[in-house]
């Protein structure tokens, strides 16, 4: 087992129907703890930085819309094989497809309205927390 570190954010649907306590009982649930968090809105600059590798796709104007259209509660997650736990725990990208007990089966809405976000490998995460947090922002665990 390695301890690493993932970057996670509850998305603007999530916050706004109140699941931000649930998700953080989840993950805290699976032994994964917080090394840093934030409330905030996600800035249009970022969150095109962010997506990049989804630029040309065709959801990329509704995704940055939508990822900016609210509140987002972002966290540096840290824990054993952090990232592939969180992507278990989250399930798959579409709700409808997404595991009995995963937080986008329970809190997602839709494609694009799936609740939260988490990297897809260690350096995504590093890249991905790299974009959002200041290396003050973030302890270690
Ligand atoms: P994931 O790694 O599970 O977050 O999924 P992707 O990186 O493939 O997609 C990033 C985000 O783009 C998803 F959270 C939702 C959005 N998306 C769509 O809206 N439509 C699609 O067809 C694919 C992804």
């Amino acid at each position: 087992m390695s301890t690493e570190r993932t970057f996670s954010i509850i998305k603007p649907n999530a916050v706004k129907k109140n699941a931000i306590g649930d998700i953080i009982n989840i993950f805290e649930s699976k032994k994964l703890k917080i090394a840093g968090a934030k409330l905030c809105m996600m800035s249009k600059e970022k969150c095109e930085l962010f997506y990049a590798e989804h630029k040309e796709r065709p959801f990329f104007g509704e995704l940055v819309s939508f990822m900016t259209s609210g509140p987002v509660m972002m966290m540096c997650l840290v824990g054993d094989n952090a990232v592939l736990k969180n992507r278990e725990i989250m399930g798959a990208t579409d709700p409808k497809k997404a595991d009995a007990g995963t937080i986008r089966a329970k809190h997602g809405d839709s494609m694009g309205e799936n609740a939260v976000h988490g990297s897809d490998s260690v350096a995504s995460a590093e890249r991905e927390l790299a974009i959002f947090f200041d290396k003050h922002e973030l302890v270690n665990m």
